[in-house]
């Protein structure tokens, strides 16, 4: 079910064309990280103050039908705007991974599964590693299960 509201793109202007190329080339386009061949998702939420549809694209871990929304804004002191809207509403995100999005919820692991995940995501995208080095905060690990 496609996601309510009025669509504000994202405050980085890299970030928004690329959500835009994905979805206008139903994710035959723009679908990794610039040319590192790294495949990246797109991930639509509602803004927890706005109530606008925000969109972001992440890095693509998958296991088992599963994604990792790793919360790593490069290693930026701060928790990405988009995990306080996604751990508001957990049940209003649909993630793209090809031609069309689908309905996921969402919710936030810790302790043994996080480590897991964590080290699936490193393996996709070794930058994490080093993000989570530049931070003193433990970058949050979101889950998307599709319903
Ligand atoms: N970011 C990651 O954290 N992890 C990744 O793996 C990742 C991969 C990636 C690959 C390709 C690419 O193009 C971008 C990638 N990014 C990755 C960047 C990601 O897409 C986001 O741009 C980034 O994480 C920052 O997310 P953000 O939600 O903090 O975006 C900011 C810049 C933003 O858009 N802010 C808006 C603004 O106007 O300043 C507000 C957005 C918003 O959601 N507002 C809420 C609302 O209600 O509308 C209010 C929220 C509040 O609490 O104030």
């Amino acid at each position: 079910m496609a996601i309510e509201g009025d669509y504000e793109p994202s405050a980085l202007q890299w970030v928004r064309d690329q959500v835009e190329a994905y979805e206008a080339s139903g994710g035959t386009k723009a679908n990794t990280l610039r040319d590192t061949g790294i495949p990246v998702i797109i991930v639509t939420m509602k803004g927890v103050k706005s109530g606008k549809v925000r969109k972001i694209a992440l890095m693509r871990v998958e296991h088992e039908d599963e994604y990792a929304l790793v919360a790593s804004y490069g290693g930026a002191p701060k928790h990405p705007v988009w995990y306080h809207n996604l751990t508001a509403d957990p049940g209003a995100v649909q993630v793209q991974d090809g031609p069309k999005p689908f309905d996921v919820t969402v919710r936030e692991v810790g302790g043994d599964e996080r480590a897991a995940w964590w080290e699936r995501a490193v393996a996709v995208f070794p930058n994490y590693a080093e993000y989570q080095g530049k931070t003193d905060r433990e970058i949050p690990v979101l889950i998307a299960n599709p319903r």
